[in-house]
């Protein structure tokens, strides 16, 4: 087994190590093959997603991808390598769920997962302007809506979950959206034990508001799935437990919800959680052990039943290294 490590930047640089090493505990044979990507590295060395990290990657097919900062304008030559990696590896559908936790969830009795398109939509950033028009594409395919809507059935039969609520907008966007809900809809018929309804997305986010624990499994586009996983998350205990895992046919990236946090970066306090429950997904979902990714879980929910966490969680709160410790004394 072989895992390409991909810290990133800011707060990767601090919650993806001590992860590895929660993951090391109970996978002691696993290779690691570390590599660079993100703005630092476009930076030092003019690309944020190097060929030698991409070859690495599709080498190990498992990835750890730590968080990104890509600047708030436009950079020539810079995309993001998170975008550019999940693509190239063809990771069609990113799994983000989310769960009540002992002593971060501000609800009891949430345990949704939400199915994300990974390829398209608004979010892969096809702009145009001439200063004075500005112009995104939103391009939805019928290819990759199937693709994903039958990743996110079959990931609903395997965990024995009972509903998908496909989430779109076609009222206002029928023929994108649209296609992407008539998709979905196909796929159903192959998965009738699975029941399914569809809500509009500002729906959603109002239902997911008020009412979380009333939703099970969502199926969403790629820009709405990103701001619904986020609103979720807040739910679970904020971006710090957020974990996700981008799964595709010849590769895998597990990847925390949170970002870079340049505000907390270097000072040894971040939130390891989400991290460690993403190489948890890693183990699960992709290399089939469940066993082992139950171990990481339970851990996991002791050390926050013992009151320990990081500040974002509890004040005061515990270093990110001295969190990784207890849960791996919980492993072990
Ligand atoms: N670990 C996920 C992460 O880094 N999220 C922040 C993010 O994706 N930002 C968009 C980008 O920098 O490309």
């Amino acid at each position: 087994m072989k895992l390409c490590v991909i810290p990133g930047d800011g707060i990767g640089h601090e919650v993806v190590p001590v992860a590895v090493g929660v993951l090391q505990a109970v996978l002691p044979g696993l290779q690691l093959v570390f590599a660079d990507a993100g703005w630092e590295e476009f930076c030092r060395n003019g690309k944020a997603l190097p060929e030698r990290t991409l070859a690495a990657a599709r080498e190990c097919g498992a990835v750890f991808f730590g968080a990104v900062s890509s600047p708030m304008q436009l950079v020539e030559g810079y995309r993001s390598p998170i975008v550019q990696l999940r693509r190239e590896l063809g990771c069609h559908a990113n799994i983000r769920p989310t769960l009540s936790l002992p002593l971060a969830s501000s609800r009891n009795g949430i345990d949704l997962i939400i199915v994300r398109e990974n390829t398209e939509d608004l979010y892969v950033g096809d702009e145009q302007s001439d200063g004075e028009v500005a112009v995104a594409i939103k391009r939805i395919t019928r290819k990759a809506s199937l693709r994903v809507a039958r990743s996110a059935f079959e990931l609903a039969r395997n965990a024995g979950r009972q509903r998908i609520t496909i989430i779109h907008k076609a009222n206002i966007l029928p023929r994108t959206d649209g296609l992407f809900r008539d998709c979905a809809r196909e796929v159903a018929r192959d998965f009738p034990e699975i029941a399914v309804d569809e809500m509009l997305v500002d729906t959603a986010a109002l239902r997911l508001a008020q009412a979380p624990e009333s939703f099970d499994m969502l199926l969403a586009p790629n820009l709405y799935g990103d701001i619904l996983s986020d609103l979720a998350a807040a739910f679970g205990g904020g971006l710090g437990l957020a974990p996700s895992l981008n799964l595709g046919v010849a590769a895998a990236i597990a990847e925390p919800v949170h970002g870079s946090a340049p505000d907390i970066a270097g000072q040894g306090i971040a939130n390891p959680l989400a991290a460690i429950l993403s190489v948890a997904m890693l183990l699960r979902v992709w290399w089939q052990r469940p066993e082992l990714a139950l171990r990481i879980e339970q851990a996991v929910r002791a050390t926050l039943l013992d009151g320990i966490a990081t500040p974002d969680v509890m004040s005061p709160g515990v270093t990110t290294q001295h969190l990784a410790r207890v849960v791996i004394e919980r492993i072990r």
